[in-house]
C-alpha cells in the first residue's frame, strides 16, 4: 500500500472525511509513476484532490493568501474571483508545444518536433528539484462520464493551486475516477510544474518561468510535460493536451474522432431535435454559437458542449458526440447581454475570471460588456485604467462548470450529429454557408479552412492563416494523415454521416463593417441546413458547394439592402484564382501524406472556378 507523504496543516483537513480505502492508490503502476515523481520534483508534500467542498475551499484560501485570486463582491459576483496572471504568462503558447512522436515525420509540418529521449532528459533537468517548497497537487480526472466507453482517464501532478481549482471545474475530479483509475492503472499520466521553487525565495501570486516553458505530448507513449506556464490551455492538462492532441492520436488508432468543436442541440418550429457539432478556431465564436438565443419564432437551442466533442460511429452508423468536458473556459472581451446572455448568466455566480478589469464595487469589466467602461476600473494587470490600451486582456477568460450554464442539454452519454459546420474569420470569398456535395468534398472543405488570427495565441491578429478543421493546433500527429483519417470514416455507410457545411460569419462590407447579423440570427442559417437535411429545399451549386437559392435563406427583418444576397454569397473570381493558388501552397506542405482524393477534390474547385471565370 501506497502512503503519500504525510499531510500537514490544512492538507489533513481537505482529507478530513475521505474513506480511507480511497486515500490512497494501490494500483502499482500508478503508485510507482506517483513515487518516481515525487523524487524528481521534491515537493514538500502532496495531496490527493478529491469533488468534497472542503478541498475547494482550501484551494481557494490558498489561492487568495497568496493573492493569485482576489474575492469579488457577493452581492454582484457571488462565489466568484479574479485572477491576474503574470503579464508574460497570458496564452496559449503554440511556440513551445511539442509533438514528441518517436519518428519526426509522424509530427508532421505543422507542429513543433523533438525527439523524445532528448526532450525527456531535458525536461527531467528542468523538473529535478522544481517544486522544492510546494504542494504537489494530484488530481485524478476523467474527460467524459465515469464508465462509459468514451471517457479517457489522466492523473494530472501540478504545483499550481490555480491549475488544480481550474480542472476540478473543467474536467470529473472525484472518488469514482481514483477508484476507476486505480482499478484498472489505465491513465494519461500529465506531469506540469510553472518551475519555479521556491528553494530560498518567497512565492510569487503568479509564478512561472517563460524563458523555460515547453508543452511537450509523447503520441506514443501517451504521455503529456508541461512546464514553466500556469496559463489554460498550457496547463489545465485535461483540455486541449488530453482530449484533443493525446485523443486524436488515440482516436486515430482506434477509428473514432476528436475534434476542437462546439456541440448544440436544436429544436425546431416543428419540434424535430437535431444535434449539430462546429469547429472552428479559437475566439470565432464558438462558445457563442453553442449558447445560441434564436431570434426566430419557435426556435430552442441548448448547449452540449463549446470547445471539445468526441464522435465515434454508433452502431446505427451514425456519428455520435460527447463532449468530454466538465466545464467553460472561455474568452471573456467581446461577451455581453447583447451577444451571449447565456454566458452573461452562466457567469453570473461561481466562476474564476482571469485578466479581466475589475470594477470599483468588486465586479468584473472587459472590452463589449458595455460600450463605454466604468469609471474607476483597475486593469488587467491591477493598474488603475487609464483609458490607453485594453482594460481587460484580449484573452482574458471565465473558467465555470458547465451546469451553471440555463441552457445546458440533459444530455451526456452522446448525441447522434445531423450536421457540422465548418468556420472561420473571412472578411470575404467565403460565403455564409456552403454545403459540401459528399463527405470527401466535406474533408476538403475542412482541409482547406482560414481564419484571420485572433488573440487565443501569441502572435500576430488579424493575419490569415490556414487552420484545418479548427485543429492547426491541436492535432497530435500528421495533419495529411488525419486528413486521411477522416476521409476513412466513410469507407463504410457514408450516408448514415453527417453533412458537412462551411460557415463564414464575418464577412465585411465596403465600409469594413460585418454584412451579417451572427449570434442569434446564425439560427437562420441553422433553419436552411435543417430544410436541406430534410429535403426540404433546393440549392444552388458555387465553387465552394451549394449555397442557398435566394428566398430560401430567412433574411425577414434584417436589413441587407438589395445586395445583401450578393454580399452574403458572391465569389470574387479572381480572389478565387488566388485561393486555387494558396491553396496549393498549403497542400504541398503535406507532401506525400496528403491523400490523392484531396488532390483530387482541389483539381475539381480549379476547374469550377475555371469555369466560373469564363462564364
Ligand atoms: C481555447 C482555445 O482556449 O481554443 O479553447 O484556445
Ligand atoms: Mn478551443
Amino acid at each position: 500500500m501506497h502512503r503519500l507523504p504525510c499531510p500537514c496543516g490544512w492538507l489533513g483537513q481537505v482529507q478530513r472525511g475521505r474513506s480511507e480505502e480511497l486515500m490512497e492508490f494501490t494500483n502499482p503502476k500508478v503508485v510507482n509513476w506517483l513515487d518516481d515523481w515525487i523524487a524528481l520534483m521534491q515537493p514538500e508534500r502532496s495531496v490527493v484532490l478529491n469533488a468534497d467542498p472542503e478541498t475547494k475551499e482550501m484551494l481557494v484560501s490558498t489561492l487568495v493568501e497568496l493573492g493569485t485570486i482576489e474575492p469579488l463582491n457577493p452581492q454582484l459576483r457571488p462565489g466568484s474571483y479574479l485572477a491576474r496572471s503574470d503579464p508574460r504568462d497570458v496564452a496559449r503558447l503554440e511556440s513551445r508545444t511539442l509533438i514528441c512522436s518517436e519518428r519526426e515525420e509522424d509530427a508532421g509540418p505543422t507542429n513543433n518536433w523533438r525527439e523524445p529521449g532528448e526532450m525527456k532528459e531535458m525536461m527531467r533537468t528542468l523538473y529535478a528539484g522544481a517544486m522544492r517548497g510546494r504542494t504537489m497537487y494530484i488530481i485524478p480526472f476523467s474527460m467524459g462520464e465515469v464508465g462509459s466507453p468514451f471517457t479517457l482517464y489522466g492523473i494530472e501532478i501540478t504545483d499550481s493551486a490555480y491549475v488544480a481549482l481550474s480542472m476540478m471545474t473543467m474536467a470529473t475530479v472525484d472518488d469514482r475516477v481514483l477508484s476507476a483509475i486505480d482499478a484498472a492503472g489505465a491513465f494519461v499520466p500529465a506531469v506540469h510544474s510553472v518551475g519555479y521553487p521556491l528553494a530560498g525565495r518567497d512565492d510569487v501570486a503568479w509564478p512561472c518561468n517563460p524563458e523555460d516553458t515547453y508543452i511537450a505530448h509523447f503520441p506514443e507513449t501517451r504521455e503529456i510535460w508541461s512546464y514553466g506556464s500556469g496559463y489554460g490551455g498550457n496547463a489545465l492538462l485535461g483540455k486541449k493536451c488530453l482530449a484533443l492532441r493525446i485523443a486524436s492520436v488515440a482516436a486515430r488508432d482506434e477509428g473514432w474522432l476528436a475534434e476542437h468543436m462546439l456541440i448544440l442541440k436544436l429544436t425546431s418550429p416543428r419540434d424535430e431535435v437535431y444535434y449539430v457539432t462546429g469547429a472552428f478556431p479559437s475566439a470565432c465564436g464558438k462558445t457563442n454559437l453553442a449558447m445560441l438565443v434564436p431570434t426566430r419564432p419557435g426556435w430552442r437551442a441548448e448547449t452540449v458542449g463549446d470547445d471539445i466533442a468526441w464522435l465515434r460511429r454508433g452502431e446505427d452508423g451514425r456519428l455520435w458526440a460527447i463532449n468530454p468536458e466538465m466545464g467553460f473556459f472561455g474568452v471573456a472581451p467581446g461577451t455581453s447581454v447583447k451577444t451571449n446572455p447565456v454566458a452573461m448568466e452562466t457567469v453570473s455566480k461561481n466562476t474564476i475570471f482571469t485578466n479581466c478589469a475589475r470594477t470599483a464595487d468588486g465586479d468584473v469589466w472587459w472590452e463589449g460588456m458595455t460600450k463605454e467602461p466604468p469609471e474607476g476600473l483597475i486593469d488587467w494587470q491591477g493598474k488603475p485604467y487609464t483609458g490607453e490600451g485594453p482594460a481587460a486582456h484580449p484573452n482574458a477568460r471565465f473558467t465555470v462548470s458547465i451546469h451553471e450554464a440555463p441552457n445546458l442539454a440533459s444530455e451526456r452519454d452522446g448525441v447522434p450529429i445531423s450536421a457540422m459546420l465548418f468556420g472561420g474569420r473571412r472578411s470575404s470569398l467565403v460565403p455564409l454557408v456552403t454545403e459540401a456535395r459528399t463527405w470527401e468534398h466535406g474533408v476538403f472543405l475542412g482541409s482547406i479552412m482560414a481564419s484571420e488570427t485572433t488573440a487565443a495565441a501569441e502572435g500576430a491578429v488579424g493575419r490569415v492563416r490556414r487552420d484545418p478543421f479548427a485543429m492547426l493546433p491541436f492535432c497530435g500527429y500528421h495533419m495529411g494523415d488525419y486528413f486521411g483519417h477522416w476521409l476513412s470514416m466513410a469507407e463504410t455507410d457514408a450516408q448514415a454521416l453527417p453533412k458537412i457545411y462551411l460557415v463564414n460569419w464575418f464577412r465585411r462590407d465596403a465600409d469594413g463593417g460585418f454584412v451579417w447579423p451572427g449570434y442569434g440570427d446564425n439560427v437562420r442559417v441553422l433553419a436552411w441546413i435543417i430544410d436541406r437535411l430534410e429535403g426540404r429545399v433546393d440549392g444552388v451549386d458555387s465553387p465552394l458547394g451549394t449555397i442557398p437559392s435566394e428566398g430560401d435563406l430567412d433574411v425577414e427583418g434584417l436589413e441587407l439592402g438589395p445586395e445583401g444576397y450578393d454580399q452574403l454569397f458572391a465569389m470574387n473570381a479572381e480572389e478565387l484564382e488566388m485561393e486555387v493558388e494558396l491553396i496549393r501552397e498549403h497542400y504541398a506542405r503535406f507532401g506525400d501524406h496528403l491523400p490523392k482524393e484531396l488532390a483530387i477534390q482541389l483539381e475539381e474547385f480549379d476547374q469550377a472556378v475555371q469555369a466560373q471565370s469564363k462564364g
